[in-house]
């Protein structure tokens, strides 16, 4: 269902307010309370019952979606400092939260079935998988007791974010398509349509109706000839999505749609072609490095109707992040996201590196005028990517389909502040899916793979692999990034037409020497972006070997180990 569709379905079904449990207290917001019970259909009306018999709540409020109602709903919060009202922006709001709820936690983020296999594979080594955590169904139903119960009898003191860090648990039941989610109001844990719906239950869903739902972001792209092809791309959490999605390209020509900058839903049509549809409504984006300079058209879309979380504030009601880029006015002063006074130079940041702005997407002033078309954008290529500061190239393709799938299989990327990982590691993220998957990731890779070989006349897209984050010695990037990253889509498009050359390497074709445009750019080193050291992929290419026979084992499909062997020789052979 396509997000208007959604929405237009809750609206239907949640009109009046639900009176079955009379109430002394008539929140002031309840502006549909009025009229009357009904409307709601008999299976939603027994689920809402069954709920409010378990968590006991003092009240209930059916939203309408109405603009009326979130007003009121943002002016209650307001008289309870639980948001701030940012007034040089027309109808933005801050929302700061406890500093112990400020990511996805991916520890206490489970899939509950009665087979452990149908969830993650077995590692061979006899740990944990590391590829999702799997909860039994009678485990799922004690901590579920520990926590439902009366949960929302005591009343949620008004000027404290609500949030239980010990007892949070995003219990998701695939067999169901259900949703349970206690202790956190943060991001992915708490919008159930986004990550748990949208990507956890929607792989499942998709698998078994012969789709895909993919952690990726959609965008057209139309050559100076005005020839228009859509992509989609996979980069795990913080890795560049929402900024490729909305990029600004800097080749002079160039135009760049947005069609979803998170998650995308898959299908091949009738003609044997792969649509998309972006399933969202809005943009949950990175705030930190958002400036006028690297992605002008997310400043624009979030000049108004804005929730932000976690940034920092201007004393004239404006935000401030890093990388913002915009100069303090004299006399003006700033507050953290913890609410202390901050000055440039201080040793905390200013804004939490996971802080986002919440805005709709139609104010977007680049969406593609199919964004919306239910039956979805015929996509040309796939791009996989990550944050590699070394050893990775900044562009190569796959030599076929399975070659592909593998590419996807064995991603890595730095750890970023989207999830509660500390440090800077280099972790393995098999299609940016890892803490997304609704089930074991060797039966979703076998999926993918058999797209090749279950319609016929399909028109495969091409699959290639980026990375905008290789760094030299000091530790400067390599590569500038951002609007500039256009050079690389164009490759990418110009490989589609056939009209661009590239080497063979033992991990794919890259840009022979030329075929890149670098034209205009100062001191980029195209001989340190391209390099393959050897020693480098030695270790890389066991290391992915290692991780995906270790934590698959009996369900790796063959045709990755085949692919996984075969980039191990060719390194060998360099
Ligand atoms: P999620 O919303 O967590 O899924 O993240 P995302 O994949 O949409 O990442 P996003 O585009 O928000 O970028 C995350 C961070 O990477 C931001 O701080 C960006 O400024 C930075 N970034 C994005 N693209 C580039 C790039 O091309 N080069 C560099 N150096 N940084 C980038
Ligand atoms: C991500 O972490 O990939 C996000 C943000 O898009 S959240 O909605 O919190 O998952
Ligand atoms: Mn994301």
């Amino acid at each position: 269902m396509s997000p208007a569709r959604i929405l237009r379905w809750c609206r239907h079904l949640a009109h009046p307010r639900l009176s079955v449990w009379p109430s002394s207290r008539q929140a002031h917001w309840t502006a549909n309370q009025q009229e009357g019970v009904g409307a709601l259909p008999g299976h939603v009306r027994e689920f809402v019952e069954s709920s409010a018999r378990l968590c006991a709540p003092q009240d209930i409020h059916v939203c309408t979606g109405s603009e009326h109602e979130a007003q009121s709903m943002l002016g209650l919060m307001e008289a309870q400092s639980q948001v701030v009202r940012l007034p040089r922006h027309q109808n933005c709001w801050l929302a700061c939260t406890d500093p112990r709820d400020v990511a996805r936690v991916e520890s206490r983020t489970v899939i509950v079935t009665d087979s452990q296999r149908d969830t993650v594979p077995t590692p061979s080594d006899g740990t944990a998988s590391k590829l999702g955590n799997w909860m039994s169904p009678q485990v799922f139903e004690r901590e579920m007791g520990l926590r439902f119960p009366g949960c929302m009898k005591d009343g949620l003191s008004p000027s404290t974010w609500p949030c239980n860090p010990e007892k949070t648990l995003i219990a998701h039941l695939p067999d169901q398509r259900e949703i349970l989610s206690f202790g956190s109001g943060y991001g992915g844990n708490s919008l159930l349509g986004k990550k748990c719906f949208a990507l956890r239950i929607a792989s499942r869903m998709a698998k078994d109706e012969g789709w895909l739902a993919e952690h990726m972001l959609i965008l057209a792209i139309t050559n100076p000839a005005g020839r228009k092809r859509y992509v989609a791309a996979a980069f795990p959490s913080a890795c560049g999505k929402t900024n490729l999605a909305m990029m600004k390209p800097l080749l002079p020509g160039w135009k760049v749609g947005c069609v979803g900058d998170d998650i995308a839903w898959m299908r091949f049509d009738s003609e044997g072609r792969l649509r998309a549809i972006n399933p969202e409504n809005g943009f949950f984006g990175v705030a930190p490095g958002t400036s006028w300079k690297t992605n002008p058209n997310a400043m624009e879309t979030i000049s108004r109707n804005t929730i932000f979380t976690n940034v920092g504030r201007t004393s004239d009601g404006g935000v401030y992040w890093e990388g913002i880029d915009t100069p303090i006015p004299p006399g003006v002063t700033l507050t953290s996201w913890t609410g202390s006074p901050w000055t440039p130079g201080d040793a905390e940041p200013c804004a939490h590196p996971n802080s986002r702005f919440c805005t709709p997407a139609s104010q977007c002033p680049i969406m593609d005028p199919e964004w919306e078309s239910p039956q979805g954008v015929p996509i040309d290529a796939i791009i996989f990517g990550g944050r590699r500061p070394e050893g990775v190239p900044l562009v190569y393709e796959a030599f076929n389909w399975p070659h592909g799938i593998f590419i996807g299989s064995a991603m890595r990327s730095e750890s970023t502040a989207a999830a509660e990982h500390k440090g800077r590691v280099i972790l393995h993220d098999p299609f940016a899916m890892r803490p997304f998957l609704g089930y074991n990731l060797g039966h979703y890779l076998q999926h993918w793979l058999n797209m090749e070989t279950e319609g016929s006349g399909r028109h495969l897209p091409r699959i290639f692999h980026v990375n905008w984050f290789r760094k030299d010695r000091e530790g400067s990037y390599l590569w500038p990034g951002f609007g500039d990253n256009c050079r690389v889509l164009d490759w990418i498009c110009r490989r589609l037409d056939g009209e661009a050359d590239a080497l063979e390497t033992p991990v794919g074709y890259v840009p022979a020497p030329g075929s890149l445009d670098l034209s205009g750019l100062q001191g980029v080193q195209a001989e340190a972006l391209f390099s393959l050291p050897k020693a480098f992929w030695e270790h890389e290419a066991a290391q992915i070997r290692e991780y995906l026979t270790v934590q698959l084992g009996p369900d790796l499909p063959p045709a990755i180990l085949w692919e996984a062997e075969n980039l191990q020789r060719r390194v060998a052979e360099m």
